[in-house]
C-alpha cells in the first residue's frame, strides 16, 4: 500500500468544507491536504452508524464471532506494521523506532478486547419481594444485562495517532457499538488505513466510520448530534469542558480523559541514577506530549542539586531529530500552534523570575523541535507554567523538606491524570501513594502501561476508566430485569 493510495482515502467532501492542509513537523511542508468534514458528513455517518447499530449487523454477532473479527484486526495490523508506524512518524515527526515499538501494543488493543466479548456478563439476583396483607414473599427472579450504548463518538488528539484509534475503537467493537471516530486534524494520515484494515478484516459497514476535519466543526457538530448516545473523548481538559455542555442537549453520556500537570516525587533513599533518568524519560519522551508525562518533579532537599544536575544532563544529551536522521531519539512538537503555546510558557516564565537550568529555546533548525527544558525557582502560587500543562519537553524541578510537603505539592494541582513516587522506604511508598490524588500511582517506575489495567483521571483530569474491563464496560449501560416466579 503506497502512502499516495492512503493520502487518496481522505475522507471529505471535496468543495464542501475547508481545505486542511497535513503538515510535516520536521520539514514544515505540507504532507497532503483534506476536505474538512462540516455538519452534513456528520450527519451522514451518524446516520450510516445508527443504521448499523439498528440492524444489529455487528452487536448482533455472537461474541464469538465479533471476537474473531477482531483478532483480524490485529493481525493485519501487523501485516501492514511498517506502513501504519510509517505515517505516524511521517505525521507526527517521532522517531520510526518509536513508532514501530508501540505498534504491537497498538494492535493488542483488538486482540485484549476480543477476549472480553465472550464475557460480558451481567449478575443474577433472588430477590424475594413483601407481598400484600397478609405478609407472603414473592419470589423473584432478577438479572442485569450488559448492553451496547448504540453510537459512540470516538474524538482523540495528535500525540499517538494509531495508539488513540486503537484503545477507543477496539472497546467500542467488543461492546457492540457502531462509531463514528474523529482522529485530530493535525494527524488523520493512519486512521484512513486502520479505517481500511477495519473493513477488510470484516468489520460489517456502517459500523465504524472514519470522519476527518476540525474540532470546531466535524468536532463540535458530532458532539452535539442528536442521535449519537456517547462520546469518548481524549485531549485537553477545556475541549473536554465544551463537550459536556454540547452533550447537554440529549444527556449523552460522556467519558473523559483529558490533560494533566503530573508530580513525580524523589526522596532522598531513592535509587537516584534511576529516578533521575525515569523521570526525565518521563517528561522528554516524545518532546512531552504525553498526558501522563511527569511536568512537575520534586526532589528531597538533600538531593536536589544532584538530581537538578542530572535531569539536565540528561536533558542535554538526548538527540532531537526526524525521524530519517541518524540516532534521532526525540522529535519535534506536532506544529507551530504548540511551538508557540510552549515558547510562550517559556518566555513568560524568564519574565517571572523562572531559572532555565538548560534550554528554555527552538533549535537553530527547521521543524518544531524544542530543546528539552529544565526550570527552577518557580513560584507555584503564581506560575502559569507551573499550573498549566504545557504539553512540551518543559519540567519544573522544586525542593521539599518531608513527606507531608512533598505530598502537598504533588496534589496542589487542578488535574490528577497520573503521579509518581521514587523511594526505598516501601512502607513510605504505600503511604504516599494512598494519599497522591492522581488515578494512576506508579511507585519506581514510570511510562508503566497494560491493556488490563484501568486508567483515568481524578479531578479535572478525566470522567471514567480506559483500558481493562472498565474500558469496555465505558461502552455498555446496564439494564435490569425483573420476573416473578
Ligand atoms: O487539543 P484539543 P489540541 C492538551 C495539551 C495541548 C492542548 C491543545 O495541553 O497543549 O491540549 O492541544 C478535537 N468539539 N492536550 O488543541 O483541542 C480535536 O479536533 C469536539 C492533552 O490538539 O483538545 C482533536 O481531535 N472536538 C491531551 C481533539 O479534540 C473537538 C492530548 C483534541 O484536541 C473540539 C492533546 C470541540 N469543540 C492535547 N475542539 C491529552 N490529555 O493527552 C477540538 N476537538
Amino acid at each position: 500500500m503506497t502512502l499516495q493510495s492512503v493520502l487518496d482515502q481522505l475522507p471529505g467532501r471535496p468543495g464542501k468544507g475547508e481545505v486542511i492542509p497535513v503538515i510535516d513537523p520536521v520539514t514544515e511542508e505540507q504532507i497532503t491536504e483534506f476536505t474538512d468534514c462540516g455538519p452534513e458528513a456528520v450527519d451522514d455517518a451518524v446516520a450510516r452508524a445508527r443504521a448499523s447499530f439498528d440492524a444489529g449487523v455487528w452487536q448482533g454477532l455472537p461474541g464469538r464471532e465479533r471476537a474473531k473479527i477482531m483478532w483480524r484486526i490485529a493481525d493485519l495490523m501487523e501485516e501492514h506494521a511498517a506502513e501504519l508506524a510509517g505515517l505516524d512518524s511521517l505525521n507526527t515527526g517521532m522517531p520510526l523506532a518509536q513508532a514501530e515499538m508501540i505498534l504491537p501494543t497498538c494492535a493488542e488493543f483488538f486482540r485484549y478486547y476480543a477476549g472480553w466479548c465472550t464475557k460480558l456478563d451481567g449478575s443474577s439476583y433472588e430477590v424475594q419481594m413483601t407481598g400484600g396483607v397478609s405478609g407472603e414473599y414473592a419470589t423473584m427472579h432478577t438479572y442485569t444485562r450488559k448492553e451496547p450504548y448504540g453510537v459512540v463518538g470516538l474524538i482523540f488528539p495528535w500525540n499517538g495517532p494509531v495508539f488513540n484509534a486503537c484503545a477507543k475503537i477496539a472497546p467500542a467493537l467488543a461492546a457492540g457499538c457502531s462509531s463514528v471516530v474523529k482522529p485530530a486534524e493535525e494527524t488523520p494520515l493512519s486512521a484512513v488505513l486502520l479505517d481500511r484494515l477495519i473493513t477488510e478484516a470484516g468489520v460489517p459497514d456502517g459500523v465504524v466510520n472514519l470522519l476527518t476535519g476540525y474540532g470546531h466543526t466535524a468536532g463540535a457538530a458530532l458532539t452535539a448530534h442528536p442521535d449519537v448516545d456517547k462520546i469518548a473523548f481524549t485531549g485537553s481538559t477545556e475541549v473536554g469542558k465544551l463537550i459536556v455542555q454540547a452533550s447537554a442537549g440529549n444527556l449523552k453520556k460522556v467519558m473523559l480523559e483529558l490533560g494533566g500537570k503530573s508530580p513525580v516525587l524523589i526522596f532522598d533513599d531513592a535509587d537516584l541514577d534511576m529516578a533521575i533518568m525515569m523521570a526525565s524519560m518521563g517528561i522528554f519522551i516524545h518532546s512531552g506530549q504525553g498526558c501522563v508525562c511527569g511536568s512537575r518533579i520534586f526532589v528531597q532537599r538533600g538531593v536536589y542539586d544532584r538530581v537538578v544536575a542530572g535531569i539536565a544532563m540528561v536533558a542535554d544529551n538526548l538527540k532531537l531529530g526526524g525521524p530519517k536522521e541518524e540516532g534521532s531519539m526525540i522529535g519535534p512538537l506536532i506544529s507551530a500552534k504548540q511551538l508557540a503555546r510552549v515558547l510562550g510558557y517559556i518566555d513568560e516564565g524568564r519574565s517571572d523570575g523562572v531559572e532555565v537550568v538548560t534550554g528554555g529555546n527552538r533549535l537553530d533548525r527547521t521543524g518544531y523541535f524544542v530543546h528539552p527544558t529544565v526550570l527552577t525557582n518557580v513560584d507555584p502560587a503564581t506560575s502559569r507554567l507551573y499550573q498549566e500543562e504545557i504539553f512540551g519537553p518543559v519540567v519544573t524541578v522544586l525542593p521539599f523538606d518531608d513527606e507531608d510537603e512533598a505530598v502537598a505539592l504533588a496534589n496542589d494541582t487542578s488535574y490528577g491524570l497520573a503521579a509518581t513516587a521514587w523511594t526505598k522506604d516501601l512502607g513510605r511508598a504505600h503511604r504516599v501513594a494512598k494519599r497522591l490524588q492522581a488515578g494512576t500511582v506508579s511507585l519506581n517506575c514510570q511510562l508503566v502501561f497494560d491493556h488490563n489495567v484501568p486508567f483515568g483521571g481524578y479531578k479535572q483530569s478525566g470522567w471514567g476508566h480506559e483500558f481493562g474491563k472498565a474500558g469496555v464496560e465505558a461502552y455498555m449501560q446496564t439494564k435490569s430485569v425483573w420476573a416473578q416466579i
